[in-house]
């Protein structure tokens, strides 16, 4: 790295000790920055570079519930607002045990380049806590909703900041959310919370959009070499919102997805993945990824174990972060990969990237590939602002042309920058710039 980058750096390591998965966010933009702020002394000296990592607000609250037993839970509620130069924060809540404000901070950082690479008016922030919806009734995932929007809702809004879904919060969680605000508030405020339900202010395509656009963009960095993924084999993690609708969308495209997983294994399908079932193990019955063997018998359940290491040409890992780690992308080579795209955030281990890259593999980092989610949330937001409710065809049109452009922005970015096909890189510098540029114009605010 560039002196001013290790400085910088080391700022970050001193201010949020012991935040590993923060740390490793920033590591791997500024690795991308050398060249960028070389050609641009004007970032130094408006102290973009600090002023980047630094998270505009961090909001860290108790949020107190009641089980189904009359025991009283505590849970820890979190809301980074990151960076707002583009438009209001905006970016998911995850609800998971493993919550902490170290993963929130990278999650929200990351979301702030993603967000710019859209295109579209939206700033970047994260949110969450470390409540497990897993075994809950749905009494108590209501009750946990209401007591965490108890306090949240003072410091969201239309043009303040717009939370929306990840890990452990899907459509069920965004309609508890939603009745706690529009409750206090008196108000029915839609665009304050995206991935609505499609009677009261959702957007069609929103739930199918991270799954759908990260095989977008596989397809398009397949394309430019001349390549595509009409019968190719593909793995992918996860079995939550981005892996199904990865799924799907991979399917229609012509591709045989042969496994997915959870935390507790992966499934081996050679008939390719039997999408209905699937969707109703994981969405109806809210099941494990091992319920679908029991339907399905020539499949196979792999208890622990690695889905890298099921021989696939295309791996779209959907799960969560450092999923797929150096040994994992050595078993991936083994197997004959040519392209890994990340459909979940940072799900690749930084030595896996170098390894993957090295070995002549196409890569998509997560902020380029799955920023289809974010993308129709604003389209969403679009929506609830002109009190109105487009089509599917329309709304999944307008996804397709946003992940062809955040496709060739990255691609064109990094030929720019003397590295053509380094995705990372290209990702990383477009969605630099359009904030920093932002940054400058607003003054050292
Ligand atoms: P879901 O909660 O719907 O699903 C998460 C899935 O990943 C579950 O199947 C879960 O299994 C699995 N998983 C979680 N941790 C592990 C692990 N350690 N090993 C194996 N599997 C695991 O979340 P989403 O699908 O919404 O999110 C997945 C990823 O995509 C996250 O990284 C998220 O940040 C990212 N993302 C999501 C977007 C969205 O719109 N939802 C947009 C952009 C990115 P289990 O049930 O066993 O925990
Ligand atoms: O990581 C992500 O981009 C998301 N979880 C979606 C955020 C959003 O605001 O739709």
């Amino acid at each position: 790295m560039d002196t001013a980058l290790d400085t910088t750096f080391a700022q970050v390591l001193r201010r949020s000790p012991g935040e590993v998965e923060f740390h490793q966010a920033v590591r791997e933009v500024f690795d991308s920055l050398g060249p960028v702020l070389r050609k641009n002394p004007q970032y130094a000296d408006a102290a973009v570079l600090e002023r980047i990592c630094e998270p505009e607000r961090q909001i860290i609250f108790r949020v107190p519930w009641v089980d189904d037993a009359g025991r009283v839970r505590i849970n820890r509620g979190f809301r980074v607002e990151y960076n707002s130069a583009l438009g209001p924060f905006k970016g998911g809540l995850r609800f998971h045990p493993s919550v902490n404000l170290g993963i929130i901070k990278f999650l929200g950082f990351e979301q702030v380049f993603k967000n710019a690479l859209t295109g579209m008016p939206i700033g970047g922030g994260k949110g969450g806590s470390d409540f497990d919806p897993r075994g809950c009734s749905d009494g108590e995932v209501m009750r946990f909703c209401q007591s965490f929007m108890t306090e949240l809702y003072r410091h969201i809004g239309e043009y303040t900041d717009v939370p929306a879904g990840d890990i452990g919060v899907g459509g069920r969680e965004i309609g508890y959310l939603f009745g706690q605000y529009k409750r206090i508030t008196n108000r029915y405020e839609s665009a304050v919370l995206t991935g609505k339900g499609l009677t009261w202010g959702g957007s069609l395509v929103r739930t199918e959009a991270t799954g759908y656009g990260a095989v977008l963009f596989a397809q398009e960095m397949l394309k430019a070499r001349g390549e595509s993924l009409e019968g190719r084999r593909v793995a992918v993690s996860g079995a939550g919102n981005v892996a199904i609708y990865a799924i799907e969308k991979a399917q229609a495209l012509g591709a045989r997805v042969v496994t997915f997983s959870d935390s507790s294994g992966y499934v081996v399908d050679e008939d390719g993945v039997d999408l209905d079932l699937l969707k109703d193990v994981k969405e109806v019955q809210r099941g494990r990824v091992a319920d679908y063997v029991d339907r399905r018998p020539r499949a196979e359940f792999v208890a622990g174990g690695s889905i890298w290491d099921v021989p696939v040409e295309v791996a779209l890992p959907c799960a969560t972060q450092n999923e797929l780690t150096e040994e994992d992308a050595k078993s991936l080579l083994r197997g004959g990969v040519v392209a890994v795209v990340e459909g979940a955030n940072m799900p690749t281990t930084a030595d896996a990237v170098a390894l993957l890259q090295e070995s002549g593999v196409l890569f998509a980092p997560g902020k380029a590939a799955n920023a289809g989610g974010v993308a129709t949330s604003a389209l969403e937001m679009q929506q609830n602002a002109s009190r109105d409710s487009w089509s599917f065809d329309y709304t999944a049109d307008r996804l397709t042309q946003i992940m062809v452009s955040i496709h060739d922005r990255c691609a064109q970015t990094a030929e720019e920058y003397g590295e053509p096909g380094n995705y990372v890189l290209g990702a990383n510098i477009a969605g630099f710039q359009r904030v920093a540029n932002a940054m400058l114009a607003l003054g050292i605010v």
